[in-house]
């Protein structure tokens, strides 16, 4: 799978996509990332990629014209399997639905939006759709790129280990892991769960599946309702 990022700050990427799974997955050949300079598609000077709000107000916006050329030297011609993906505050909420049905696609574009937003043509008439990773304030969408990227990566067939894509994850099931321990058995006077140390796998289940339902109402119960 290809994956697009136009962005202001290309360096930005040299962390989140040189490590883990994102890393292994380039190194294998299952994905490729290919990072575009936006002020590569600006013609002036100062290479200026935004500038001020029609009708006023505070900050800058990110210009139409620049991100239109970008997108449309990149993909001169859309095809099926290629989709262009602009990352705003305003978007429809990334979940792991989302992250399963880009997983599908050949080919991410993602427009990583700076300033106080981006000129609205771009979603209206660019970008196929708008993303949001969550209800709080980022000071741009690189960092909700990386995620998404993140999230999808680990989805693509052979990049986990386990070729079977249909096992189970937690959040598509509405319901939190269970908490779980590794050794010591009793670590500064806490002790694991009993039932988890003995080896009767069905009370194991049981225990499991009861001591998720217990977190979930504690932390989420949002996801039980
Ligand atoms: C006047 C209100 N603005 C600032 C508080 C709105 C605003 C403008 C630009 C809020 C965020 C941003 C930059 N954010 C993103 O580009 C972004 C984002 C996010 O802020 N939260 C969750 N997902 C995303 S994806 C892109």
């Amino acid at each position: 799978m290809k994956f697009h990022l136009l962005t202001i700050f290309p360096e930005f990427f040299d962390g989140p996509f040189r490590h883990g799974v994102v890393a292994r997955a380039a190194q294998a050949g299952t994905l490729e990332i290919y990072l575009h300079d936006l002020r590569n598609w600006t013609h002036d000077l100062h290479r200026t990629v935004d500038d001020r709000p029609f009708g006023g107000g505070e900050g800058m916006l990110m210009k139409a014209e620049p991100i239109f050329s970008a997108v449309e030297t990149i993909w001169p011609e859309k095809t099926a399997g290629q989709r262009v993906i602009l990352l705003s505050a305003q978007g429809r909420r990334f979940t792991q639905k989302t992250a399963r049905e880009l997983a599908l696609q050949n080919e991410l574009l993602f427009i990583c939006g700076r300033y106080e937003g981006v000129d609205e043509r771009v979603a209206e008439h660019l970008a196929d759709e708008e993303l949001s990773i969550g209800d709080y304030v980022l000071s741009g969408g690189e960092l909700a790129a990386a995620v998404i990227i993140d999230c999808v990566a680990r989805l693509l067939p052979g990049v986990l280990g386990n070729s079977d894509s249909s096992v189970n994850e937690s959040f598509e099931e509405g319901i939190l892991d269970c908490p779980q321990w590794t050794r010591p058995s009793e670590f500064r006077g806490w002790r694991v769960p009993e039932v988890l140390v003995g080896g009767n796998h069905a009370d194991i289940r049981k225990w499991r599946k009861e001591a998720a339902i217990g977190k979930t109402k504690r932390l989420r119960p949002d996801l039980l309702s």
